[in-house]
């Protein structure tokens, strides 16, 4: 099985002019709940089932090489990605991993540009260059998604100083995983992030494992969010990864951080259903079993938001997502390839 470790030099980024950080902009996004008062079943039920719908599709159309990246599937995970930005607001942002195709669609990434960028044409969201891994959108306030584990930590707390400068009031997400906490970034982040009181939500999305490695064999204590308390941020753990509750959390979080409280820590414990990269799943490796999936798919987001639906609604909000993902699909297998002279703009290394 491939690592993607391969986190290539080439990092591609939407085009702005060089100069100050602009405030940030409300996006138009047609199909997100981003900015959404209370929660409502439906539309969460619609974000986690359609997170999981483009990723299944994904699985589906890997094996064709139309999709020109490695692919980290966040199956399972989509609940947390969906709790956090729901109550989000176009100005608030969101950073991301390689395993980032729930934080760009949760918080309003454009589909049709991450099917695009999947392919590596030219309409995509890094214009075909940056792939799975590196997703974008910044109408959308979506910071950017990078292979190199770690490396978009002190990019969100960069972006919320800027924030906290222009006096915006907005908030940035950070996704990051429990592999990334090992990263020395992270607890300098940490600190600099408590120090200045800015306005970060970190997330580690804990599933357990950094590619093969399960946390008993890499951490001395399971005691994260304690960890992080000696910063002086309030940390809390999601056993279950609950989208309600996560959302509610942060909902709540919200008005004091706008006003200036600083950052608060979500560990989220969760479960990637499918391989660390790529389509398939790795339950013969043997390092993880069968059954703890099986636990695992009883706290399914889809599932126990879809329970709160009746079948017609579910019904019709899925017919939905099925059209929407298959004019994404056309719209990327129509698209150019990036022009030849394309090689060097927005790439910086
Ligand atoms: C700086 C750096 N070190 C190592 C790697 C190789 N690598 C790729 S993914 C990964 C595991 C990260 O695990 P985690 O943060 O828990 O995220 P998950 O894949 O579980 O979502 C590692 C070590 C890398 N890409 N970048
Ligand atoms: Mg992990």
């Amino acid at each position: 099985m491939a690592d993607s470790g391969v986190a290539g030099t080439m990092m591609a980024v939407d085009s702005r002019p060089p100069g100050p950080m602009p405030p940030a902009k409300p996006p138009k996004a047609k199909s997100s709940n981003v900015g959404s008062a209370k929660a409502d079943p439906a539309r969460l039920y619609r974000a986690v089932r359609r997170i999981r719908r483009v990723e299944e599709e994904v699985a589906r159309i890997y094996p064709t090489d139309k999709i020109k990246s490695p692919v980290h599937l966040s199956i399972g995970q989509e609940g947390v990605a969906v709790g956090v930005c729901d109550p989000l607001e176009p100005r608030d942002a969101v950073s991301g991993t390689y395993r980032g195709h729930a934080t760009y669609l949760a918080k309003g990434g454009d589909l049709k540009a991450m099917i695009a960028e999947l392919f590596g044409k030219d309409t995509g969201c890094a214009r075909g260059k940056g792939g799975s891994m590196h997703l974008v959108d910044m109408k959308a306030n979506v910071l950017g998604c990078s292979a190199v584990v770690g490396t978009t930590v002190p990019v969100a707390a960069g972006f919320a100083l800027a924030q906290k400068r222009l006096g915006t009031g907005a908030v940035v997400a950070c996704f990051l995983g429990d592999g990334a906490s090992e990263e020395g970034c992270f607890p300098e982040t940490l600190n600099f992030a408590a120090l200045h009181k800015l306005p970060v939500i970190f997330v580690c999305e804990n599933n357990g494992f950094a590619i093969h490695e399960p946390l008993a064999k890499r951490w001395a204590t399971d005691k994260l969010c304690e960890r992080v308390r000696t910063y002086g941020i309030p940390a809390t753990r999601f056993a279950d990864s609950d989208t309600l509750k996560i959302r509610a959390h942060v909902a709540k979080a919200l008005p004091k951080m706008r006003a200036g409280g600083g950052p608060i820590f979500l560990e989220c414990l969760t479960w990637r259903w499918r391989e660390h990269v790529g389509p398939g799943e790795d339950y013969d490796a043997g390092f993880r079993s069968k059954a703890e999936l099986a636990k695992w798919q009883k706290k399914d987001p889809v599932l126990l938001l879809g329970r709160k639906l009746d079948k017609k609604a579910r019904a019709a909000i899925d017919a939905e997502i099925e059209a929407e993902i298959a004019e994404a699909i056309a719209f990327a297998e129509a698209s150019p390839w990036p022009a030849t002279r394309e090689l060097f703009t927005d790439v910086f290394a």
